[in-house]
């Protein structure tokens, strides 16, 4: 099952590697064959080369698009070679066989990805290329194909420890990683097809396209499997890169919670410190305040049992009297961009917390693509990066509402937008005063919301719950009138909501029955 490669046919459009790998080829006597470009470098090198014309007797023509597309090499990687049928096929045709393929394909993704127009975007979705590797990989019984240049240097010691042969398992598992290389490559263009092509905000490509990164010890629950990938070949401009600088190694929820934190912690970028807290992806605390600490006692205090075991996540670096504050909860992950040298002191003393440390924040409004399996198939959508401004936002109220209520509103959607639903958020303060999230009916969520409130006020020796003089935060509208009356109830002076129920009137005229402020944003924040 060994077989000592003779010929080699190269055509990359990345060239890294690529003459280091010709130059160990020549050394053991390889023929190389060669499209244009990669003949060039080749020869650059100072290796020698036979042109792919010169095989085919035919010229590349019709600017590239047709340079590899023939019998004389398809012939050649696809023939069986112990067929008397095929040998006989060969030889009538003058067609030699090509033992290995190296071959990577025009920069698609990349192409995309960098705003390119509409012709130049067809014009990189390569033909020749994937149609070469397809054939090598189906018949990698005889043939080696080699699609990425990190594979080189193994595929350089395969030869050496074989004597300048390829071992049948080397070329499977080569096979296997040059059809997800065209499967991928294929999505992508579909993809392309289906959303940039129709002027959709669908912005890239590479939704579908991913690297494995790593495989989680297990998922969800440690029944179930789990790994992350990360898009490949194109890099996400835009995104924060996290380093992991402490700690245990991140679990699925880890990762979930941690993104869900940083998320909402996105959300103040720019703006006075703020800490968010998660549990099971879900904010359980959420402040902003003139600095950090006071931020993180604010963001613990609406819901300091919930936080036990929590997911941090800061909009600024994080300093030394934050860090020993949080340190003194039990804390899973703790998400900043930046930590200064007393942060990571305290932190250090804390060896299973899990300190990630992001070179910035994601862009709240990036578009982008989430994706949910059902079963039998696959749920795609654009991000929810719809926002609004104060300018926005319908007086629907007799009472307009304050300056510090409409900041309160303004703080408490910000927040409501990253709670699942049904999500009730008050806020006071520039502090979350009581989150109800994930009920099936609204009345629940706030019911639990003013619940957590209270439960905080008896905690603390407040003399009333933070909920009293509150703005009240509904992702979606209310249906009846009762989520609103018992916000009232619980204390809250302004509320923000989408409006547009066909009882709103009903739901306004309770407004002003209680004295409320309200406002519509006109836009719902389902979160599920
Ligand atoms: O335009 S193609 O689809 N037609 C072909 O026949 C063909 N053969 C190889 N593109 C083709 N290729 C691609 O050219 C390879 O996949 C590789 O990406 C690139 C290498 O071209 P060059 O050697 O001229 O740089």
């Amino acid at each position: 099952s060994e077989v000592t490669i003779g010929r080699a046919l190269l055509s990359v459009s990345d060239k890294s590697g690529l003459a280091e790998l010709g130059k160990a080829l020549a050394a053991r006597g390889v023929e190389l064959v060669s499209t244009g470009g990669t003949a060039k470098a080749l020869r650059d090198a100072g290796l020698e080369v036979k042109d792919v014309s010169e095989l085919t007797g035919f010229p590349e023509m019709m600017d590239g698009r047709v340079k590899t597309l023939h019998p004389t090499v398809h012939g050649g990687l696809l023939a069986v070679r112990d067929n008397p049928e095929h040998a006989r096929a060969m030889e009538a045709h003058d067609i030699g066989a090509i033992d290995l393929v190296v071959v990577n394909l025009y920069p698609f993704e990349a192409t995309v990805a960098k705003g390119a127009e509409r012709d130049e975007v067809i014009e990189n979705i390569d033909i020749g290329g994937p149609s070469m590797v397809r054939s090598s990989a189906k018949n990698h019984q005889y043939v080696t194909i080699l699609t990425d240049p990190s594979d080189y240097e193994t595929f350089l010691g395969e030869l050496e420890e074989r004597d300048g042969a390829t071992s049948l398992d080397f070329r499977k598992r080569m096979a296997a990683k040059a059809f997800a290389a065209t499967a991928a490559y294929d999505a992508a263009i579909s993809q392309w097809f289906a959303y940039a092509d129709q002027g959709e905000t669908f912005p890239q490509t590479r939704a579908m396209a991913s690297n494995l990164v790593s495989t989680l010890r297990y998922g969800e629950n440690p029944h179930q499997q789990a790994a992350l990938y990360v898009p490949r070949r194109v890099p996400s401009p835009g995104l924060p890169q996290a380093e992991q600088v402490q700690g245990k190694e991140l679990s699925y929820n880890n990762y979930n919670d941690a993104n869900a934190a940083l998320e909402l912690a996105a959300e103040f970028a720019g703006g006075k410190p703020a800490v968010v807290i998660v549990k099971h992806a879900n904010p359980c605390g959420v402040a902003q305040a003139d600095n950090l600490l006071d931020a993180w006692h604010a963001a613990l205090e609406c819901d300091s049992v919930s936080a036990f075991g929590g997911i941090v996540a800061t909009n600024v670096p994080l300093d030394g009297p934050t860090a020993e504050a949080i340190c003194k909860i039990f804390t899973e992950v703790v998400v900043a961009p930046g930590a200064d040298e007393a942060a990571r002191a305290a932190f250090a003393a804390k060896k299973n917390l899990r300190l990630l440390i992001t070179d910035g924040l994601p862009d709240p409004r990036r578009p982008g693509v989430t994706q949910v399996v059902i079963a039998g198939g696959l749920l795609v959508q654009t991000r929810d990066n719809g926002a609004i401004t104060a300018d926005e936002l319908k007086v629907v109220t007799e009472r307009e509402p304050s300056e510090q209520e409409l900041k309160d509103c303004l703080f408490a959607w910000t927040v409501a937008r990253h709670v699942k639903s049904n999500a009730i958020v008050y806020a006071r303060d520039g502090a979350t005063a009581g989150i109800g999230a994930g009920q099936m009916n609204r009345r629940d969520s706030s019911r639990i919301a003013a619940m957590k409130a209270a439960e905080a006020a008896e905690k603390y020796g407040w003399d009333q719950s933070r909920t009293v003089g509150s703005a009240v935060a509904s992702d979606a509208f209310f249906p009846f009138a009762d989520g609103l009356i018992a916000a009232a109830e619980a204390g809250a002076t302004a509320v923000i909501q989408p409006g547009g129920s066909i009882r709103d009137q009903e739901v306004i005229a309770a407004a002003n029955e209680a004295g409320l402020a309200m406002v519509f944003t006109g836009m719902r924040h389902f979160r599920h």
